[in-house]
């Protein structure tokens, strides 16, 4: 087999990338490790930037999207049983944010690909990927017992941060930063109506939580738990009556409870590969980065990577330069930190740390007051939130 890029994984980035390049004409083959209803089973992200959106028009699969997302102007932080809310329209003159979950964005993203008879080849075992530092890399993979190899001019890693394209990299030719936070979240997906019509950040002596959505019927809530908690300790009851705990009053009031249709704990980690191309081996997405969830930035910066990587490569086809090619890894990453940095800001403000001496808890307090009482504080948050320009 032989293709212009050979795509290494079946996430969002992967997806994205696939469909911004059949847009410009050139070739790709995608390769995931999983089945598709297990990519399509993993819960993750709810909350697109509008820059997002945007780039799921262009690649053809806003339909959808434009019916079910949830456009939402504001959310609310929450502190010592008040809640402030940010009004992200009103702060960054008009921008919004839209709740749709990632499952659905990859189902859109898979589905169009499909319709486009365009190759993915799924439970692709063994990948591996050869002589990327060559004008001829290629990638080899085993499926039902027969060994197969790809030949491409590029290969994309979009394998996520467990993949195996970032691990074929010399350890002499990359640098990775690294900060673990010590809690995770405990994530409960449940068929009730949201206690809130926009999302709720909580910080409570108790822990973090957070109030999420779907839709109008489907509710995704949150829990701060120590990183090596046993999610099996956690029963729907006791679930339901940490999160009221760690909410106003009002909030707690409004949460409807009911059986959970999926349960687990994420992991908190701040994470950044440095550089992001090797020779004919690019990076993008969780495979190049991971960002707390707090600040709602993993998906939508898979998105700016794609974005920005499918740019380099149709230009290198449209137009025999390799301007972006070459550009590509510092502009990605000048996007990519400073979302780390807002992701890291907001993790630390509204987050309980164990190690926080009495000067730092004042300090998170201070910091909290001081955004209720700043116009400035609380545009730095907005501007952030809906997403800083591609
Ligand atoms: P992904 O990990 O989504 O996709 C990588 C794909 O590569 C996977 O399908 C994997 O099976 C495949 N793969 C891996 N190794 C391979 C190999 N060797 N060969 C072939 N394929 C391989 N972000 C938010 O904004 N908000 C959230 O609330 C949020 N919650 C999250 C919860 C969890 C548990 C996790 C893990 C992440 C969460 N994220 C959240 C971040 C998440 O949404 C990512 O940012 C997003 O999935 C990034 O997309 P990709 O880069 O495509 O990586
Ligand atoms: C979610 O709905 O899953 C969600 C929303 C906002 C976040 C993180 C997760 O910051």
């Amino acid at each position: 087999m032989r293709t212009e890029v050979a795509i290494i994984g079946a996430g969002p980035a992967g997806l994205l990338l696939g469909a911004l390049l059949a847009r410009a004409g050139v070739e790709t083959v995608i390769l995931e490790r999983k089945s598709r209803d297990y990519v399509l089973g993993r819960i993750r992200a709810g909350v697109l930037e509008q820059g997002t959106v945007d780039l799921l028009a262009r690649a053809g699969v806003e339909a959808r999207l434009r019916r079910e997302g949830l456009v939402h102007e504001g959310f609310f932080m929450g502190f010592a049983n008040r809640r402030l809310r940010i009004d992200l329209t009103e702060l960054t003159g008009g921008r919004h944010v839209t709740v749709y979950g990632q499952t659905e964005v990859t189902r859109d993203l898979m589905d169009s690909r499909d319709a486009a008879g365009l190759t993915t080849i799924y439970e692709a075992e063994d990948v591996a990927i050869h002589d990327f530092d060559r004008d001829t890399p290629c990638v080899t993979w085993v499926k039902d017992g027969v060994h197969h190899r790809l030949d491409c001019d590029f290969i994309a890693g979009c394998d996520g941060f467990h993949g195996v394209c970032r691990a074929s990299v010399p350890s002499g030719a990359i640098q990775l930063f690294e900060k673990v936070y010590p809690f995770g979240w405990l994530g409960v997906l449940a068929d009730v109506p949201p206690c809130s019509h926009e999302l709720i950040y909580a910080n409570h002596a108790r822990g973090f939580a957070l109030c999420s959505m779907r839709s109008p019927t489907r509710s995704r809530y949150y829990v701060q738990v120590p990183a090596d908690e046993d999610v099996g300790a956690w029963s729907d009851q006791r679930f339901w009556d940490e999160l009221r705990l760690r909410l106003d009053p009002e909030a707690a009031d409004r949460v409807v409870t009911g059986p959970s249709i999926e349960k687990s704990i994420a992991p908190l980690r701040s994470f950044v590969a440095e550089p992001l191309r090797f020779g004919r081996l690019f990076l993008a997405g969780d495979a190049a980065h991971i960002v707390p969830p707090t600040g709602a930035k993993g998906l939508n910066l898979a998105a700016g990577d794609a974005y920005y990587l499918s740019e380099a490569l149709a230009e290198h086809y449209r137009e025999r330069s390799d301007a972006g090619i070459r550009a590509y890894s510092e502009r990605a990453l000048a996007r990519i930190w400073k979302s780390e940095r807002f992701s890291w800001s907001l993790t630390m403000l509204l987050h309980r740390f164990d190690t926080m001496s009495p000067f730092e808890q004042r300090m998170q307090e201070a910091d909290f007051r001081y955004v209720e009482s700043s116009r400035a504080a609380q545009t730095a948050i907005a501007e952030n939130y809906v997403g800083l320009p591609l």
